[in-house]
């Protein structure tokens, strides 16, 4: 049964996990939750995602939420092709750089801490893009110092893509929706095209979804 993937184009949680679904080679539609219209907090997607966010997957009788999650999930259930490695150290390793970007920076980045920043606290449009440039510059270096240690060859875990490299170019396009220039990033930015060379990543951006202005 075709898997129902709940998302929104400019979502990077969603585009990590339209990623993993792609890598592992698994059927999925895409309904589109309008956060810009605020889609998510209408009572049909809030008994599907409480937290009115997206992405949401359903899987028959089974719904799952947080990207995190749900790749481990497609992970442990279609384990081929594995997207983490198989020592327990190197796990280890993989999920850090994940959390980087989807504990540490990206809930810096939603709408709803935005819209909270500028409705609460008067910032401007200009100050929380800075505001998002600002934690994306401080995420990159962070991931650009880790890489460093232990370069790409041309992705995280070697020869395939997996899901360190679905989290850190899910950073990196949100850098590029903000506009934050990627700078003495030469790890980042050899990933970076290594991943956008592979299918799977390539069709998942989000300037390539239906409702995506024209690039
Ligand atoms: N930690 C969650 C984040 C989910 C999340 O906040 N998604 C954003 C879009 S990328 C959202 O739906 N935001 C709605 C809002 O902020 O109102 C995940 O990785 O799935």
């Amino acid at each position: 049964m075709t898997m129902k993937l709940y998302g929104f184009w400019r979502s990077i949680a969603t585009y990590r996990v339209r990623v993993a679904l792609r890598l592992k080679g698994i059927a999925f539609e895409e309904t589109s939750v309008d956060l810009l219209a605020g889609e998510q907090f209408s009572p049909a997607y809030a008994a599907i995602n409480q937290a009115h966010a997206v992405p949401s997957l359903v899987e028959s009788e089974l719904t799952l939420t947080q990207s995190l999650a749900i790749m481990e999930y497609l992970e442990e259930r279609y384990p081929t092709p594995a997207l983490l490695p198989p020592l327990l150290a190197d796990r280890a390793y993989v999920r850090a750089l994940c959390l980087g970007t989807v504990a540490d920076t990206h809930p810096l980045l939603v709408p709803r801490v935005r819209k909270q920043l500028s409705e609460r606290f008067g910032a401007d449009a200009e100050a929380t893009e800075e505001w998002a440039r600002h934690w994306l510059s401080v995420g990159m270096a962070s991931l650009e110092k880790a890489l460093s240690r232990r370069p790409p060859s041309p992705f995280v875990m070697g020869e395939e893509p997996g899901l360190a490299d679905i989290c850190i170019m899910s950073h990196l396009v949100a850098a590029q929706l903000f506009h934050a220039p990627l700078r003495d990033a030469p790890h980042l930015e050899a990933l970076r095209d290594a991943c956008s060379k592979v299918e799977a990543f390539a069709a998942s951006h989000p300037l390539k979804q239906p409702g995506a202005p024209a690039a």
